[in-house]
């Protein structure tokens, strides 16, 4: 069992997460060549033993059925180790991001970057998300990126192709 967070009580986030305060770190985020509709924010909270990771994002695409090649969506999220995006052009776009943010070599699913997907609607998505994985200082200095395609939660490369990227900054 993973005592890490025992100390944080479900009532005490719930109370935090109702405060009005400032983020501690932001992403802003923007899609490739292929994706250039996409953008948002993503916004880094302290919260009891980790993080909150509130997302904002537009012009996602629309999910394509299981069967499709590629797979699009549900967006496989994760935080990424290197500090910049780089290029955003192609099949290869955003590679200077390197990958998934994880400090203490934990395979997939359990790297510290691993987050839940996204899931398109109309082109939106909006989520707030509890992680005990990182502070917001931990992540200042990465990346966030969106794949095009889902995360199986096993393979390292689920996700195929980068589509969005997000330097975090210090907010
Ligand atoms: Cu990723």
């Amino acid at each position: 069992m993973n005592t890490e967070t025992s100390s944080v009580t479900m009532a005490g986030l719930r109370a935090h997460c109702q405060t009005d305060q400032q983020p501690a770190a932001i992403a802003h985020v923007f899609g490739s060549d292929q994706y250039p509709d996409i953008k948002g924010t993503v916004r880094f909270y302290p919260a009891p033993g980790g993080s909150i990771v509130e997302t904002n994002m537009e012009g996602l695409p629309a999910m394509s059925l299981p069967t499709a090649t590629p797979q699009v969506g549900p967006f496989a999220y994760h935080v990424h180790e290197g500090s910049a995006c780089g290029s955003n052009q192609g099949a290869t776009a955003f590679q200077a991001a390197g990958g998934h943010y994880n400090p203490t070599n934990q395979p997939h699913p359990l790297e510290a970057g691993d987050m839940p997907v996204l899931f398109p609607n109309n082109g939106l998505t909006y989520n707030r998300v509890y992680t005990s994985r990182f502070r917001p200082a931990d992540v200042v200095g990465r990346t966030v990126m969106l794949h095009q395609s889902p995360d199986d939660y096993h393979s390292p490369t689920a996700g195929g192709m980068r589509i969005a990227c997000g330097p975090i900054e210090q907010y």
